[in-house]
């Protein structure tokens, strides 16, 4: 039995979410997760709202409201879409809960008792007009690598570089548009250049002094090539404090109005949560981050690549007890409409819109998000595809092949599963080919390949289609009942191993299946076997699992982006 830690980016709670982020880290983490319970794994789903930061204050600002108001009403709303998507975490935590601020602290007076950081006056840029230093996403100017107009003050978000707000060219405050001055502060900086070496040999040959720790080549190339190009423009001394109100406090003396950088603070939730999870459990949370058996694997989107892979196991590893990822399999961004999803420019399909428009869809959803999903570049998002995918592979292949199973076996044998007589050649060969799909599907989820395992369920749903229309039971019924029995009982075992391979990618569709056959969800490895179902088992009557999605239903979407 494996242990997992998976975790899945924080989202910020300052706005609602879009297909986006579940295509970016939700939804591969959930599918990860189930398979690995499915094969009796000890894993827990971590995440929560990240709930600090300026973009949380500039909401505020804008919105007059407080950003304790936005929190608490972006952190219940994200909660309940991850819920309507069946993203089933272990807990949803939040990091302006007192367990938060109280780790983050810890974890910063450990790293500041060891001499981690060293203080250093620093060039702050100040709005004279809001008489606030401006950190961040609080200012904005064109990034000097890759010359994007609005790139923030610690990262770009068009080519990802980590920056320091001075090195943005025509810098201006979001607070009042205007130029900021230059003001002298002090701040405690995290010297990155020191961990140089040992991170080298880390992101390059996944050892640490030589002691293997995880195998690079399992590793994304989008995600080595951001943390090569980091290394070798060489890692600089970054703040790891602000002069902000809203934040984790700098638990020092005299210290007063500065708070940690928000990328220091929300990693550090992944570890709050699972200390609250473990508090509700009562489970021992260091019997997972503080044993080196355990695989901590972090979901996120590529922005986040050099936080995850730079500056959070060198947090880690400062710290000295914690393990460092296994993994950080980061997608790149989906597109939507042929365009980059943009909320300012409400250019987005918000999930709670999705849920209005398309009730007990979710796993239509799920399915079209995992089947486009960016893995390895960015992808594209299109109402068209959408229904195209719904009503070609949901609706013509997986749905047809079980309805017809289930209503044949009804309408001839009373719902009553048929009996296995002598077999075939042709049999013995498709017997063989369901046996090896757990295996394809579970190595491809397991290298993070969640498009090819989708495909290769869809196409064990194309294998039964074709059983069925190579054999015509409907006819045979009328000539050879026996042989058509036979026929039944083998289709019937696609149906339940479908049951059971759908459930990561399609949680809902497969408790429907479940209830079709009147059978519970079994372990992944059950559905290797081909006799699960036993003759004389009494199934359920039919129920359509997909419907169709009509042009108008479309149009009226591709109406509402433009
Ligand atoms: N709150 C999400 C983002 O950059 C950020 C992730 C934190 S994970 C610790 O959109
Ligand atoms: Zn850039």
């Amino acid at each position: 039995m494996e242990k997992f830690i998976i975790t899945a980016a924080l989202p910020y709670a300052n706005g609602p979410l879009h297909i986006g982020h579940i295509a970016g880290a939700y939804l591969p983490a959930d599918i990860f997760v189930r398979y690995q319970k499915l094969n009796q794994n000890d894993v827990i789903f971590i995440c929560g709202s990240d709930e600090h930061g300026a973009a949380i204050t500039l909401r505020a600002k804008k919105e007059q409201k407080t950003p304790k108001e936005i929190i608490d009403f972006y952190h219940k709303k994200n909660e309940e879409s991850f819920k309507y998507l069946s993203i089933d975490f272990s807990i949803y935590h939040r990091t302006s809960s007192k367990l938060h601020h109280e780790t983050a602290q810890d974890f910063f007076k450990t790293l500041h008792s060891k001499n981690v950081f060293n203080k250093q006056k620093s060039n702050q840029f100040f709005d004279e007009e809001n008489n606030q230093f401006l950190a961040d996403r609080y200012i904005t100017g064109i990034c000097p690598k890759c010359n994007f107009q609005e790139a923030y003050g610690d990262q770009c978000e068009s080519c990802g570089s980590a920056l320091s707000p001075t090195e943005l060219i025509n810098p201006k405050s979001k607070l009042s548009g205007k130029k900021p001055i230059i003001k002298e502060t002090s701040h405690w900086f995290l010297p990155m250049e020191k961990n140089e070496k040992w991170l080298k040999e880390w992101i390059e040959n996944g050892t640490l002094d030589g002691v293997p720790k995880h195998d690079p080549k399992k590793w994304k190339n989008n995600v080595l090539g951001q943390c090569k190009s980091w290394i070798d423009g060489g890692l600089q001394s970054r703040a790891m404090t602000r002069d902000l109100d809203w934040g984790v406090k700098v638990p020092l003396d005299n210290e007063l109005g500065k708070v940690l950088y928000v990328w220091l603070d929300a990693p550090i939730g992944y570890i709050s949560a699972t200390k609250k999870w473990a508090e509700k459990e009562n489970k021992n949370w260091e019997n997972y981050w503080k044993n080196p058996e355990t695989k901590l694997i972090n979901f996120i989107g590529k922005d986040n690549i050099v936080f995850h892979c730079i500056i959070f196991p060198i947090i880690l590893k400062e710290h000295g007890d914690y393990i460092l990822p296994k993994n950080v399999p980061a997608n790149e961004f989906l597109n939507l409409e042929g365009r980059k999803i943009s909320t300012s420019r409400n250019h987005a399909i918000w999930i709670n819109d999705y849920i209005t428009d398309f009730p007990g869809k979710e796993d239509v959803l799920r399915y079209v998000l995992c089947a486009i999903s960016p893995e390895n570049k960015d992808s594209d998002f299109t109402w068209k595809d959408f229904q195209a995918r719904n009503n070609n592979e949901l609706v013509a292949i997986f749905g047809n092949f079980v309805n017809r199973v289930i209503v044949l076996t009804n309408k001839y044998w009373n719902g009553l599963v048929p009996k296995k007589h002598k077999i075939t050649d042709s049999d013995e060969i498709i017997l063989k080919k369901i046996s090896q799909y757990p295996d394809k599907i579970g190595n491809s989820i397991n290298t993070y390949k969640f498009r090819d395992a989708l495909f290769d369920l869809i196409d064990l749903a194309r294998l039964g289609n074709k059983y069925l229309a190579e054999n015509e039971p409907w006819k045979l019924i009328k000539i050879n009942p026996t042989r058509t029995e036979t026929i039944l009982h083998i289709s019937l075992q696609i149906v339940y191993s479908l049951s059971i391979l759908s459930q990561p990618f399609l949680p809902k569709t497969s408790k429907k299946i479940s209830k079709l056959l009147n059978t519970n969800l079994s372990d992944w490895l059950s559905a290797t076997k081909t006799n699960n179902l036993k003759s004389n088992h009494q199934i359920g009557t039919a129920q359509h699992l997909f419907e169709i999605i009509s042009d108008e239903k479309i149009n009226e979407q591709t109406e509402k982006l433009k």
